[in-house]
């Protein structure tokens, strides 16, 4: 018999939650607590690194390491956690507009890097903790409850950026269905290397047009839900062999194909995989050069101290 010494009552906290009722985000966080569960991770290997958002709080609900930063700068400290501690299991959290908007330019730069750590975007098509402005994924010409004119411009497609940035493990997940989203989140978790999962999340208070309701509607194709599964269609985004440059363009430009099926079929699950050596390994080989880098061998916290006196 197999003892699970953890569950997902181990990784929540006492701290009052100040979502919204209903909110999806509390879907992704019984997600990320169950994901956790099953991989039997010790809370006190895992830190969870957050921008600012509704989203952003997370850390707070989650017993674990937390470290709720600056807008758009969960994945540059998330970053550095690994790097400081590689023994942790690093979790980057927030929302499309932490992620994609003030945080793009790491979004994008993260993906070059390929440090083990996984990357959970609350994607809702607003900013709901500023009151439901149009976020990057917000298509032109819509207007929600929460915004006075319909959005003035083109949204982003999160999941071709990602795949076309490097991140080694791309996938889209959807909040209100967390047994399999924290099926998917102990995927993310286990790749070896930069893992990346965009989970569409529903704000009941701002966004009233991508809704429960809506998402849950019978579109697809035979009369199936809008929403549906890559797997379950036997769809395989991983790459066989990473040498094969062919092969790797194949898989990323179908990958992206895919990601741009949007409206009435909507695809979730894994759309691209690689292994490829991680930014750590490439550290222990040599292939990168530790005294390059910022993190210094033996730091300690009064260098730290030094550095920002320097400042003052
Ligand atoms: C530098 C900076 N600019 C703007 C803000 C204001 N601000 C706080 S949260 C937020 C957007 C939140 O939206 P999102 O990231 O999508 O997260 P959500 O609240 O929807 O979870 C903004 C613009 C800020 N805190 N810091």
């Amino acid at each position: 018999m197999v003892v699970q010494t953890f569950t997902s009552r181990d990784y929540k906290t006492d701290t009052h939650n100040t979502w919204c009722a209903g909110c999806g985000d509390f879907g992704v966080l019984n997600a990320i607590q169950a994901g956790l569960a099953e991989l039997q991770l010790p809370p006190h290997e895992v830190a969870v690194v957050s921008g600012i958002g509704c989203s952003g709080k997370a850390p707070h609900y989650i017993n674990a390491y937390g470290f709720h930063t600056l807008h758009g700068r969960a994945l540059p400290v998330a970053t550095g956690v690994k790097l400081a501690n590689p023994n942790l299991t690093v979790l980057a959290v927030g929302g499309d507009g932490d992620g994609y908007g003030i945080g793009a330019g790491y979004f994008m730069n993260s993906g070059r890097r390929n440090v083990d750590l996984t990357y959970l975007v609350f994607n809702n098509g607003v900013y709901g903790l500023t009151k439901g402005q149009a976020s990057p994924t917000m298509p032109k010409g819509l207007k929600t409850k929460g915004m006075a004119e319909p959005a003035v411009q083109d949204n982003i497609n999160p999941l071709a950026l990602a795949i076309a940035s490097g991140y080694t493990f791309v996938a889209r997940g959807y909040a209100l269905e967390p047994k399999r989203l924290a099926r998917l989140i102990a995927q993310a978790v286990q790749h070896r290397g930069t893992a990346f999962i965009d989970i569409l999340q529903t704000c009941p208070v701002y966004n009233d047009l991508y809704t429960k309701e809506w998402y849950a509607e019978k579109t697809g194709s035979n009369g199936r839900a809008r929403l549906f599964y890559l797997d379950d269609e036997g769809y395989d985004g991983r790459v066989a062999d990473p040498t094969n440059v062919d092969e790797v363009v194949e898989k990323k430009v179908h990958a992206i194909a895919r990601s741009y099926e949007w409206g009435a079929n909507i695809p979730l699950g894994v759309f691209y995989q690689m292994e490829v050596p991680t930014f750590e390994e490439q550290l222990g080989q040599g292939g990168l050069r530790r005294d390059r880098l910022p993190v210094e061998e033996n730091f300690e916290y009064r260098d730290l101290t030094r550095l920002m006196d320097s400042f003052r």
